[in-house]
């Protein structure tokens, strides 16, 4: 492989050149090192450029097998793509064990305190198609593999703790109703459909979720910032073959953060791929991400006193109920050398569970173990996608599984099956994976857990759990989505839940919606009221108190104050946070001291919304001259909607005013460089959320 695919990731930009002869007839010239193209049979090739033919105009022959090959490979190139979850990105890392946790589990992972598991996760959004935009208002898929010595483990989770739905059996009806309606093939990648909240409405189980997805949660800054969760209990089984209820968390080390509503709209239209490049631009700069692997642990005396049923995947158990108890790290550092071979051919499944691990009846994942192995076969084509490098295990395999499309990893010798006696080959072990013998007996019945009929009570907790801020971008989700719906029915038969969540929230959504409050959905079982808050739900309240990790946008101009500048940079720098120079032309620009330095972005390419603060550092000359240009405009009026904290240089201030920019504690005059670290001081409260209110009437 390695000679048939030179590695040309350090590539450098060659001198490149396309020789045209005098008849018409190219070739490219190309450095006497490179090596050979050929075919895929090893063929080399001499002529890239023409295909066959009789004279030089034609016609083609369809001898040409160097053409034929090279179209036929390319009319494939496409397999199908996720059905939900199709829109991804993947990155290598590890995973290190801080304590040996073989008293709860026999995992070979946990085991050793300083131990390094490879470790491939692939982010996704779920509704959308593979080219839809990053910040969809949509859950996040967070999925992760762990090539464990024992085999490989995957936790197939999400950046929201709960879901939609409770059994299996409504996944397909959720999705459909999620994605783009059947008959128009739109909208792609929103909810905000009659489709989707119709479903909704008639599911009252989906409300908690419901709450979870009109909050922040699901127009994360960036996957950097996001928490992860397994959603469904599972087990862990010592040696002794106790078992221990588990909720997996991923908490991530810079902190939860989201963008606000308007602030995601315009993102997807100047960068529809803000996500991906957030993080290749961080791994590439060494700056790894990281999350804390967290573990709820519980037993069957703590589920039986719970609220809920522990099997129900549209609860939580609050971390104030449960404590997480942090047992590793994962740490992405290795973007993937190509994006198909891995992001795209990885095949993660809720089954891929290695001894130490096991499921519970959560019908939910129950379902789930029997869909995901069904996918990867219509998508990869074969049973042996197990053997692609990213999906391969990295520990030692041996089974008698045989044949099939592209087998190139058939048992070997004469002996494919077992028992035998010829004395080779694999053989069970003591060792190997063994089922928890949980006792399970009952009629056969197509029904739910009673608990599982409690459908408010948790939205409403999660609701009062948020920050003053975080309940209105609720409340505007709400009304924003239900605005897209068009049917007022659907509107009203959705605000009639949110009445038994909060008759608060309901009425203000009824409000936004110019409509009357409808009365409350008969409740299926009566919703407790007076869970107590739980902090940890909300994002606002949990702020990192830092800047690390983010981004910081200087709109610059001719002339701007190089020691300013300088200073900027260097206390960016200092809280570990990135630095972006938007600039009128990308060439770059002279600053005061002569120089002429590059910028990242021209100013209408690089809008305030792909930046967590910006400082506007302006000469008299190039304030006049961006007062004239409307993208500069928006450049400083979003960031102050978006309740950014803005710097700027005295020079500025004529294109904030033209910009309608008030000057309030979140913008600072930089009076001189000693002003740069107080302004990144300032930047750790990530934003001015006070500024918000008095920036929307409606
Ligand atoms: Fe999935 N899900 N899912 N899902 N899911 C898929 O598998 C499915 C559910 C999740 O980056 C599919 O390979 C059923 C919950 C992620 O490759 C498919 C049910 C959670 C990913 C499938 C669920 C998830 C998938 C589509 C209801 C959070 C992307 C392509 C019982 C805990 C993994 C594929 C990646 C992907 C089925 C519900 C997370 C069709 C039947 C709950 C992160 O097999």
């Amino acid at each position: 492989m390695a000679d048939k695919y030179p590695d040309l990731k350090s590539a450098k930009l060659a001198d490149a050149a396309i020789h045209r002869g005098p008849g018409g007839e190219t070739h490219q010239v190309a450095a006497a090192d490179a090596p050979a193209l050929t075919s895929r049979q090893g063929i080399p090739i001499s002529d890239n450029q023409n295909s066959l033919k009789i004279g030089r105009r034609g016609p083609t022959l369809m001898e040409d097998f160097l053409f034929r090959e090279k179209i036929f490979h390319f009319d494939h190139e496409r397999i199908p793509e996720r059905v939900v979850h199709a829109r991804g990105f993947g990155a290598h890392g590890f995973f290190e064990t801080y304590e040996s946790l073989s008293d709860i589990t026999a995992a070979d992972i946990f085991q050793r305190a300083g131990e390094r598991t490879p470790a491939f996760v692939r982010f996704s959004t779920v509704a959308g198609n593979k080219g839809s935009a990053d910040l969809a208002r949509d859950v996040r898929g967070f999925a992760v593999k762990l090539y464990t010595k024992e085999g490989n483990w995957d936790i197939v989770g999400n950046n929201i703790p709960v879901f939609f739905i409770q059994d299996a059996i409504k996944f397909p009806d959720l999705i459909h109703a999620a994605k783009q309606e059947p008959d128009r093939g739109f909208p792609q990648a929103q909810t905000a459909h009659d489709n989707f909240w119709d479903f909704i409405s008639l599911m009252p189980e989906s409300i908690n979720m419901a709450l979870w997805i009109m909050s922040d949660r699901t127009i994360p800054r960036s996957f950097r910032f996001m928490e992860g969760f397994g959603v469904h209990t599972f087990r862990l089984i010592n040696a002794e073959g106790k078992s221990t209820y588990v909720k997996f968390h991923w908490k991530p080390k810079l902190g939860m953060q989201s963008v606000v509503w308007n602030e995601a709209v315009k993102v997807n239209g100047a960068d529809p791929d803000f996500h991906r490049r957030d993080l290749w631009d961080a791994i590439q700069a060494g700056d790894y991400p990281e999350w804390e692997l967290g573990l709820q642990l519980f037993d069957d005396a703590f589920a039986d006193e719970f609220e809920f049923d522990i099997l129900d995947a549209t609860k939580i158990i609050p971390e104030e109920r449960v404590p997480i108890r942090r047992v590793g790290r994962l740490v992405l550092d290795r973007t993937v050398d190509n994006f198909f071979a891995e992001t795209e051919q990885v095949a993660f499944h809720t089954a891929n569970i290695v001894p130490g691990i096991d499921f519970t009846n959560d019908p939910l994942l129950q379902g789930r173990n029997f869909s995901y192995l069904d996918t990867q076969l219509k998508r990869l084509g074969t049973t042996n996608f197990t053997d692609l490098p990213i999906n391969a295990p990295k520990c030692p395999f041996h089974s008698f599984t045989q044949d099939g499309h592209m087998a190139f990893n058939n048992p070997r010798g004469r002996v494919n099956y077992e028992p035998n006696s010829w004395g080779t080959g694999p053989r069970e072990t003591p060792k190997g994976f063994r089922s928890f013998p949980a006792e399970d007996t009952g009629e056969k019945r197509r029904a739910r857990g009673e608990l599982f009929a409690d459908h408010y009570s948790q939205a409403r907790q999660f609701y009062v759990s948020q920050s003053e801020t975080e309940q209105t971008h609720i409340k505007d989700a709400f009304v924003f989505e239900l605005s897209k719906v068009e049917t007022p029915q659907i509107r009203a038969r959705v605000v009639s839940h949110l009445v038994n969540v909060d008759k608060t929230l309901a009425q203000l959504v009824a409000d936004g919606l110019g409509m009357k409050l409808p009365a409350a959905a008969e409740p299926a079982r009566k919703p407790i009221t007076d869970l107590p808050p739980s902090p940890a739900l909300s994002i606002i309240k949990n702020a990192p108190g830092s800047f690390k990790g983010r981004k910081l946008g200087i709109l610059v101009s001719d002339g701007a104050d190089a020691k300013l500048l300088a200073a900027l940079e260097a206390a960016a720098k200092q809280h570990g946070a990135m630095v972006e120079l938007i600039a009128p032309k990308v060439g770059g620009f002279t600053a005061s001291d002569g120089k002429l330095r590059p910028a990242k972005q021209k100013v209408n390419g690089g809008p305030s919304v792909l930046y967590d603060a910006v400082a506007v550092l302006l000469s008299e000359d190039g304030a006049l001259q961006l007062q004239q240009e409307a993208t500069a405009r928006d450049f400083v009026a979003d960031a102050f909607a978006h309740a950014k904290f803005i710097a700027t240089s005295k020079e500025a201030a004529p294109l904030l005013e033209k910009a309608g920019v008030e000057p309030d504690g979140g913008v600072m005059s930089l009076g001189g460089a000693k002003d740069a670290e107080r302004f990144l001081e300032l930047c750790t409260q990530l934003r001015f959320w006070e500024r918000e209110p008095k920036v929307h009437a409606v």
